[in-house]
C-alpha cells in the first residue's frame, strides 16, 4: 500500500493527490500539521531531510519531490495516462512542470507567507518563537523567504517579482488555451495538474483577479478543473475549517498590491 505524507493545503502534496485520484489509486494518508512544525520532527526528517511534504512510501521505498513522485505514480499505474503521447506535447507538459518547480512554487511560498501564514504566525508566535522557527528550516533560501514575508508582508521587496512571474504565467496559459482545451493538448494531464494547486492558492488568497479580469481562457479552464471529481477529492475535501479561517485575507489590500505592481 502506498503511504503519502502530506499536508491539508500543501500545493505540492495536492499535485500528488490529484494524480492519485485521477488514476483511482488508493493510499494511506499520514497528515502533517505544517503550521505546528511536524515536518521538523526527527522521524520525519529521516524520510525527508528537506523537512517538506510530500513524501511517498511504497513499501520500503521512500520518494520525495512532488514532480518525481508524479512520474513514479504514472509509471507504476500507467492508466489513465496523464502525460501526452506526442514528444512535443510531452515537452510542453515538462516545461509547465519545470516552471512550477523553479519559479511558481517558490513564488507561491512568498505570496502565501506574505498573506495568510503571516497573519497566523504573527497572531500565535512571539518574535523569538518566530526566529526559532526560521532557524529550524534547513533550506536557507526558503528560510529567507519565510522571514521576509512574515515580517514584512506584501511590502517584502520579493513580492513584486513574484506577482510579475505569475502574471506572465497566466498570459502564457491564456495563449496556450487559445489553441488547446488543456495545457498540453486535448487531454487533461500533468501540465494541468501541476498548475491547479497554484491557481487555487492564488484564488484563496484573493489574487484571482490576475485571471478573472482579463483572461477568459484561464477562467474557463479553472471552471473545468473544478468540475472534475479529482478537484473535490484531492483539494477541497482535505481543507479543514481551520484552514478556511486561515485563508481569510483582506481582499482590498491584496488587490491594491497587485495593481500597484502591475501598473509599473
Ligand atoms: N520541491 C519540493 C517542495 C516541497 C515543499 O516546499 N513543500 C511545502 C508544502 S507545499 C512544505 O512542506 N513546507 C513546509 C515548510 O516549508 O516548513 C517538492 O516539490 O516536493
Amino acid at each position: 500500500m502506498l503511504k503519502l505524507y502530506h499536508g491539508t493545503t500543501s500545493v505540492c502534496a495536492a499535485k500528488v493527490r490529484l494524480v492519485l485520484y485521477e488514476k483511482g489509486m488508493s493510499f494511506e494518508s499520514e497528515l502533517l500539521n505544517l503550521q505546528q512544525g511536524d515536518q521538523h520532527k526527527p522521524d520525519y526528517l529521516k524520510l525527508n531531510p528537506k523537512a517538506v511534504v510530500p513524501t511517498l512510501e511504497d513499501g520500503e521505498r521512500v520518494i520525495t519531490e512532488s514532480s518525481v513522485i508524479m512520474f513514479y505514480l504514472d509509471e507504476i499505474q500507467p492508466e489513465p495516462p496523464l502525460m501526452p503521447g506526442e514528444p512535443w506535447r510531452r515537452a510542453l507538459a515538462r516545461l509547465w512542470m519545470k516552471r512550477v518547480d523553479e519559479f511558481l512554487h517558490p513564488g507561491c511560498t512568498t505570496v502565501t507567507f506574505a498573506t495568510t501564514n503571516r497573519k497566523h504566525l504573527l497572531a500565535t508566535m512571539t518574535a523569538e518563537e518566530r526566529e526559532a522557527r526560521y532557524a529550524r528550516n534547513p533550506n536557507p533560501k526558503r528560510r529567507a523567504i519565510q522571514r521576509d514575508c512574515i515580517e514584512l508582508g506584501l511590502d517584502a521587496p520579493r513580492v513584486s517579482a513574484v506577482v510579475k512571474q505569475y502574471d506572465e504565467a497566466f498570459a502564457d496559459m491564456e495563449r496556450q488555451l487559445d489553441d488547446t482545451k488543456w495545457l498540453s493538448g486535448r487531454n487533461f494531464g500533468f501540465a494541468d495538474i501541476c498548475m491547479i494547486p497554484y491557481v487555487n492558492r492564488l484564488s484563496l488568497i484573493a489574487m484571482d483577479s490576475l485571471w478573472t479580469r482579463n483572461r477568459p481562457n484561464v477562467t474557463a479552464w479553472f471552471y473545468r478543473v473544478k468540475a472534475r471529481p479529482s478537484f473535490q477529492e484531492a483539494v477541497t475535501q482535505w481543507m479543514t475549517d481551520d484552514d478556511r479561517d486561515r485563508f481569510i485575507v483582506p481582499r482590498d489590500e491584496v488587490e491594491g498590491k497587485l495593481w500597484e505592481v502591475l501598473a509599473v
